[in-house]
């Protein structure tokens, strides 16, 4: 009797996401629905935690006044989209605490393009444009999402995302407008993030062990190969239309599919990368540790004033 009425509920629950309804935190929702989203919206607020460090680390040295105000802002912008993250995950039942644990232990996984260095400021624009313009064509299609607190919280993130890709953008066309040095720069940054960047939309569908059930009950709309060829189509003649160059000799447009080829990322380095061995992911992590131990006397003091 139990079996039948689990089973009427998971019809009921179905029904609700195939007429585009979203569902609310109090809603019945089968628990693989309630994991997977648990899973990938914390993994997305300490995606936005992490994100401040690679561009963070250039506020002191950035050049100039105006631009360093503006990767200040940009940089607590994204503090602010882990906040509104951590909560939406909240309100699934799982404690902000247990997240911060699993982020600090080293157990959650965060997007793979925080864990490379940025060696040059260069980097800062490169991540504003490219890394920024992937983010926001992924959380557009996450903004459709079927969960309601996700789906608003994407609307929000990418109004001030989009602020973001236009001062990559910005930064980055001073540079190829600028000496050669400057022009070189800003192509050596470009080659360092192209595949991390291509990578960020996730595995292949054929290796994705979320996306059949993540598409099923919307959670996502879009499957990782979709998203990763919106962001080339869009990317690639942007990045041409600066003079600069793709490090792809065989990325070009297919007026068959119309679509733009590109070579496939490495895959074993997007596993190694996400689950701990990249170039940066001890650094991140010893950082973050030391601002969570740091600001323990704030959250001490917060818990004795409510
Ligand atoms: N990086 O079955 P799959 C920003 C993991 S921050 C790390 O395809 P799914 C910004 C995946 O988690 C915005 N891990 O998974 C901030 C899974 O592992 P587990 C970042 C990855 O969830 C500051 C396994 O591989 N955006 O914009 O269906 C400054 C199998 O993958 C990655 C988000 O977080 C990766 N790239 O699809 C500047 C978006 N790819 O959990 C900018 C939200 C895969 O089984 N997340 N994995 O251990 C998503 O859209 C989806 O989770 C993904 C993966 C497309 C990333």
């Amino acid at each position: 009797m139990a079996e039948m009425s689990e089973a009427a509920r998971l019809t009921d629950f179905e029904a609700r996401i195939d007429r585009g309804e979203k569902i609310e935190p109090g809603d019945w929702m089968p628990d693989a629905y309630r994991q997977n989203l648990i899973r990938m919206i914390s993994q997305h607020a300490h995606s936005e935690i992490v994100g401040q460090l690679p561009e963070g680390k250039w506020i002191p040295y950035a050049p100039g006044f105006r631009r360093k105000l503006t990767l200040i802002a940009k940089v607590q912008d994204e503090a602010g989209h882990g906040q509104l993250l951590y909560a939406a995950a909240e309100s699934l039942g799982k404690t902000r605490e247990a997240m911060m644990d699993e982020l600090l232990s080293g157990k959650a996984k965060y997007a793979n393009v925080f864990n490379y260095p940025t060696p040059h400021w260069a980097d800062v624009g490169v991540i504003g444009w490219l890394v920024d313009t992937a983010a926001v064509i992924n959380q557009t299609m996450l903004a459709q999402s079927s969960y309601g607190p996700y789906g608003r919280a994407m609307r929000r993130i990418c109004y001030e995302e989009s602020f973001h890709i236009k001062q990559g953008y910005d930064a980055v066309l001073a540079m190829a407008r600028g000496t050669a040095a400057q022009r070189l720069a800003a192509q050596e940054a470009i080659d360092r993030w192209w595949y991390p960047t291509l990578m960020m939309s996730g595995p292949p569908d054929s290796m994705s062990t979320h996306s059949r059930l993540a598409l099923r009950w919307r959670i996502k709309t879009k499957s990782n190969e979709q998203v990763r060829q919106e962001f080339v189509d869009h990317i690639v003649p942007q990045i041409r239309a600066l003079g600069l160059t793709v490090p792809d000799a065989d990325c070009a447009f297919d007026a068959a599919t119309g679509h733009h080829r590109y070579t496939q990322p490495d895959w074993e380095e997007l596993k190694r990368v996400v689950s701990g061995h990249g170039p940066c992911n001890q650094e991140r992590l010893a950082v973050r540790r030391k601002a969570h131990e740091e600001g323990r006397w704030v959250r001490e003091a917060l818990q004795v004033a409510s």
